[in-house]
């Protein structure tokens, strides 16, 4: 990490053990950094990292990743100018047309996302766009259900990197496609919802291209000492602004190529 560390391994747990309530159990909790204003970007990722290790200890299973913040739209909504990466569990995942449950979430938003499935592993550092690509087996659309566990959904880096990237749920469908047959930039998006369109965006948004997002999540999971297996299922970032949803809530993200992903939201 470009920044130390300045938690021990004490605060670490005692942050860890608050972020893990409010996401298991649904509350929201002041942002972290204002009982430790001199949080770093690596420790949030510490304090993820041994999250991380608690749910895989539960019986979790990874399967991926999620890069954030990574367009102009999200760092805008959020105020923050720094991509970030978070994990994804088996736990989170939710099949197409889903009704989602809102009890278990705090105030959830919705954003559409580019998702890659990989054939090979990746590892950093100095991993490009081109390597991405070359050991993509397929993109799909996907619907990210963002959930920060901050008041107000408000934080900074370090506390919403604790938090995992605000991950809580996720739906990828729509049509799979190969990397080949595709121009990745240039992918129209419309995100509707209770049939009204509520954003819309293309797919350059996403770091000029959401291959550039992967690469710079696998140069962070080299810091963080991982790769990127194999398999993994990555998101590289909302396209567009998030949108809050509630329960009787309907989504539909229609992306061109790729087709649509839809969803429903109750209590
Ligand atoms: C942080 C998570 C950002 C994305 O796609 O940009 C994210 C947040 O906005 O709460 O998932
Ligand atoms: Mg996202």
């Amino acid at each position: 990490m470009s920044q130390n560390l300045t938690l021990s391994r004490e605060d670490i747990v005692r942050l860890c053990e608050r972020v893990e309530g409010a996401q298991t159990r649904a509350y929201a909790i002041p942002k972290l950094t204002d009982e430790y204003p001199a949080m770093t970007i690596a420790d949030g990722y510490a304090v993820q990292s041994e999250l991380r290790r608690r749910y895989l200890a539960q019986g979790h299973r990874l399967v991926g990743w999620k890069a954030g913040l990574t367009s102009k739209a999200k760092m805008k909504q959020m105020g923050v100018d720094v991509p970030s990466i978070g994990f994804l569990t088996d736990r989170m995942a939710r099949p197409e047309n889903a009704a989602i449950s809102t009890g278990d979430l705090v105030h959830p938003r919705v954003e559409c996302e580019v998702a890659f499935v990989m054939k090979r592993e990746l590892r950093g550092p100095g991993c490009t766009a081109a390597d991405v690509l070359a050991a993509t087996d397929y993109v799909l659309p996907a619907v990210e259900i963002i959930d920060s566990r901050f008041a107000g959904f408000k934080f900074d880096l370090p506390s919403v990197i604790a938090d995992n990237g605000s991950s809580a749920r996720f739906v990828g469908g729509g049509r799979a496609r190969y990397v080949e047959e595709l121009d990745l930039r240039t992918l129209g998006v419309v995100l509707e919802k209770n049939g009204e369109i509520v954003a819309m965006g293309a797919s350059a948004a996403v770091l000029g291209h959401p291959a550039e997002a992967i690469a710079m999540l696998v140069n962070i999971l080299a810091d963080l000492g991982e790769t990127l297996p194999a398999g993994s299922f990555v998101m590289s970032g909302g396209i567009t602004e998030a949108i809050a949803v509630q329960p009787g809530d309907s989504v539909v993200a229609r992306f061109q190529e790729l087709g649509s992903v839809s969803m429903r939201f109750v209590a």
